[in-house]
């Protein structure tokens, strides 16, 4: 029988699984049951402890023993059951992507799709659709660092009147590999090696590089991984990437291939590594902890949605295999259209209920949107439904509250562990014969998912298409789309993860490989590493395309933010520091909607030279300069004296110049600038905050992400 062909004698519309508006307008949004994000149940003040048997203990203090040295019992149920719910607090971290951050939202359509997709989510303009939005890294362990060198996950859930749509992406547009049964190798090869068990969330290992040097396929991947994408100075900062071509298929079914991509309002921005190593020490939560900030001071983060959309005769023109997850199409070949904005806003109730049971599936699609063959997107179809299971022990996992969808659901499956959702009545299958109203929900062909009919062709083969096999073109267009500067941090990158590389026949086998995507990299990896001499260029299954034009949207510098807004200022403030100085300094950082910390000698704070008392927010060996976009240093004759003797004061400077961060300076800071070896080098990075009247251009001047002109001199691999 067709599916959702009716039974004689049974209205199907009134069965469908599809609410009608009237059901929308009543139940879309609110919780269903289990649609909240928690269950909310609040640890009460003043109510009586009990068991989760609900029977009230006496006693939380001591487990029941026979006479007051003597053994514990075995009766003790209460200590019994807290021990063993305690032991079994923990669910399996993610086998990647496990250290995460994970914040609700809202996506709104701005411009509508409905004549690409009968998506109802990209239907009408001005509609809000409720988001959850999970970061992560994707190597480390759930309790690494946030700074390390990664790929970060930009996971997004959309929980649309039509059911749960996930665009599981990253914050870079490509992938290592371009088959799905190469991603065990991948990981296993960038984990910690098995033997030892280390490194933690690094890549700079043998295993790593000597995988991705036998596997041409992740060059692109490599430059993208090698630069300051990389090392992004916050999740707000960074972009996402629905990474494979997938379909929007309309009413009349016709398909059209679609890029999506997250683009964030706050700019592009990205720390440099000599910082990201230190900030793992100074704050490991560096990431997730400016998530909560802004999200809790009301400084929502925001992206546009934008679309790249084309159709066959693209594809087929395109130089690339569109299907390749290896490759980009580059905006200035397919612009991007924007369509939507999606906006952060709430933080989770409780970490555990929602980031860590958040379960993700590329194979949660709606109406509308349909996959494509790419291999690496097919096999994640099978994996994240098996991982889920796996992770979340049922395959009841949509009824935990931040995975339940918030549009109504009807269907026949039943029981297993933890059911939480568990329908009334006699009718448990179907096709029956027990009417629209106890006969249980029917299939809808009009309004249910359909997939896209593509034709499937070819013999059964473990094959590659050729149209994969350019591995080099694109790596190299987008090392000659960056600046200088950039350029300059991917080889250093390179040159520091291969320094890490024990066997030198690995690190030469990389370089034959960058001798493909451009001499000059090559030859400066190489002498970074103090090569004898340059390898022959690796074997290529095709010749590097040198035509391809740059493309500005690959800089992270081009893209960088347009003022100071949502970063971040610290202020190193002494005792008898110029009051009406640093007044106007708080007032300039306020009214460009950005934030300042204050450190100081002690966490009690300072009293500035009109008496006025402001506390601290770090004090100084907790708060380096690594924390902050750019610093000033206000402090007095006396203040600067007394912190030039400090070794961590010493640090703060030392380290924002050589992070070519922008620093104002008051005239008390000579001392520190001395005796942290800077003085004699101020560039017009260095701004002297002479009197109130300076602190507004300064504010300005930190509009940019850094002095870069600084770093050709600070560092000996620029030379
Ligand atoms: Fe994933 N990936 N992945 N991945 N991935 C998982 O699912 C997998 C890939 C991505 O915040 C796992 O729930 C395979 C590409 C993100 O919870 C697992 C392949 C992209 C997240 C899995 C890939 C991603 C995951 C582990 C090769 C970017 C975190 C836990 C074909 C487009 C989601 C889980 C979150 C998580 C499998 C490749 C993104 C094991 C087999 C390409 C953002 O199912």
């Amino acid at each position: 029988m067709a599916q959702g062909k009716p039974l004689p004698g049974e209205t199907p519309a009134k069965a469908s699984p599809i609410p009608n508006d009237a059901q929308i307008a009543t139940t879309y949004l609110e919780p269903q049951g289990v649609g909240g994000e928690t269950q909310q149940t609040p640890r009460e003040g003043g109510a009586i402890l009990t068991s989760q048997q609900g029977v009230p203990i006496a006693d939380d203090q001591n487990s029941l023993k026979q006479g007051p040295r003597g053994p514990t019992l075995v009766e003790d149920f209460h200590f019994r059951e807290k021990i063993f719910h305690f032991d079994h607090e923990r669910i399996p971290e993610r086998v990647v992507h496990a250290r995460g951050y994970g914040v609700h939202g809202y996506f709104e359509l701005t411009d509508s799709l409905a004549d690409i997709t009968r998506a109802d989510i990209f239907q009408r303009v001005g509609e809000r659709t409720p988001a959850f939005v999970r970061f992560s890294t994707v190597a480390g362990s759930k309790g690494s660092s946030d700074l390390a060198r990664d790929v970060r996950g930009f996971a997004v859930k959309l929980y649309t009147r039509e059911g749960n749509w996930d665009l599981v992406g990253n914050n870079i547009p490509v992938f290592f590999i371009q088959d799905a049964i190469k991603f065990p190798d991948l990981i296993h090869a960038a984990k910690p090696e098995p033997d030892r068990g280390f490194p933690q969330a690094q890549t700079a290992h043998d295993n790593f590089w000597d995988f991705i040097s036998l596997t041409p396929e992740s060059m692109h991947m490599v430059m993208w991984i090698m630069s300051d994408r990389a090392i992004p100075r916050s999740f707000r900062t960074m972009e996402g990437f629905g990474v494979h071509t997938f379909r929007l298929v309309s009413d009349d079914d016709k398909s059209t291939f679609v890029k999506f991509h997250w683009k964030p309002k706050q700019g592009l921005q990205s720390v440099v590594w000599n910082e990201a190593v230190k900030i793992n020490g100074a704050d490991p939560d560096f990431h997730r902890r400016d998530l909560w900030d802004a999200i809790n001071g009301g400084d929502f983060p925001e992206w546009e949605l934008g679309v790249q959309l084309f159709d066959q005769a693209f594809a087929d023109s395109f130089e690339f295999d569109v299907l390749d997850a290896t490759k980009i199409i580059p905006e200035e070949v397919l612009p991007v259209r924007t369509i939507g904005r999606l906006v952060l806003d709430r933080l989770v109730d409780n970490f555990f209920a929602e980031t860590e049971q958040v379960a993700f599936c590329t194979q949660n699609v709606v109406p509308g949107i349909d996959f494509t063959n790419d291999p690496l997107l097919q096999g994640r179809n099978f994996s994240y439904l098996d991982t889920q299971l796996k992770r979340l022990g049922s395959p009841n996992f949509t009824h935990i509250p931040i995975n339940a969808p918030k549009c109504p659901i009807a269907h026949f499956q039943q029981d297993g562990h933890m059911a939480m959702v568990n329908p009334v009545g006699r009718v448990n299958y179907e096709p029956n014969s027990w009417g629209p109203t106890v006969g249980g929900p029917r299939a809808d062909p009009a309004r249910g998912y359909s997939s896209f009919a593509s034709e499937a062709e070819g013999a059964k083969l473990r094959i590659r298409p050729e149209s994969f096999a350019d591995h080099y073109s694109q790596a190299r267009q987008f090392f000659i789309s960056q600046l200088p500067v950039e350029q300059k941090h991917i080889a250093d990158a390179l040159v520091f993860e291969l320094s890490k590389v024990e066997r030198p026949d690995i690190r030469a086998r990389l370089v034959s490989h960058l001798r493909n995507i451009d001499e000059a990299l090559a030859s400066k990896v190489a002498d970074g590493l103090g090569l004898a001499t340059l390898p022959d260029p690796a074997q290529a299954a095709m010749p590097t395309k040198t035509e391809l034009a740059p493309s500005d949207a690959l800089s992270i510098i081009k893209n960088g933010p347009s003022s100071f807004k949502g970063r971040k200022l610290g202020i190193l403030l002494s005792d008898e520091a110029d009051a009406s100085l640093f007044d106007a300094l708080v007032k300039a950082v306020d009214k460009v909607g950005a934030v300042y910390e204050i450190v100081a000698a002690k966490v009690g704070g300072v009293a500035l030279s009109d008496g006025t008392r402001v506390a601290a927010k770090q004090k100084i060996d907790g708060g380096p300069s690594v924390l902050f976009d750019a610093v000033a240093i206000i402090v007095s004759e006396e203040g600067g004296i007394l912190l030039g003797d400090d070794a961590t004061a010493q640090d703060f400077v030392r380290d924002a110049f050589g992070h070519g961060k922008f620093i104002g300076l008051s005239a008390g800071a000579e001392p520190i600038l001395s005796k942290g070896g800077i003085a004699g080098n101020l560039d017009e990075g260095c701004v002297r905050l002479e009197s109130a009247r300076d602190a507004a251009a300064f504010v300005d001047t930190i509009a940019a992400l850094r002095h870069w002109p600084r770093e050709l001199r600070v560092d000996l691999d620029a030379k």
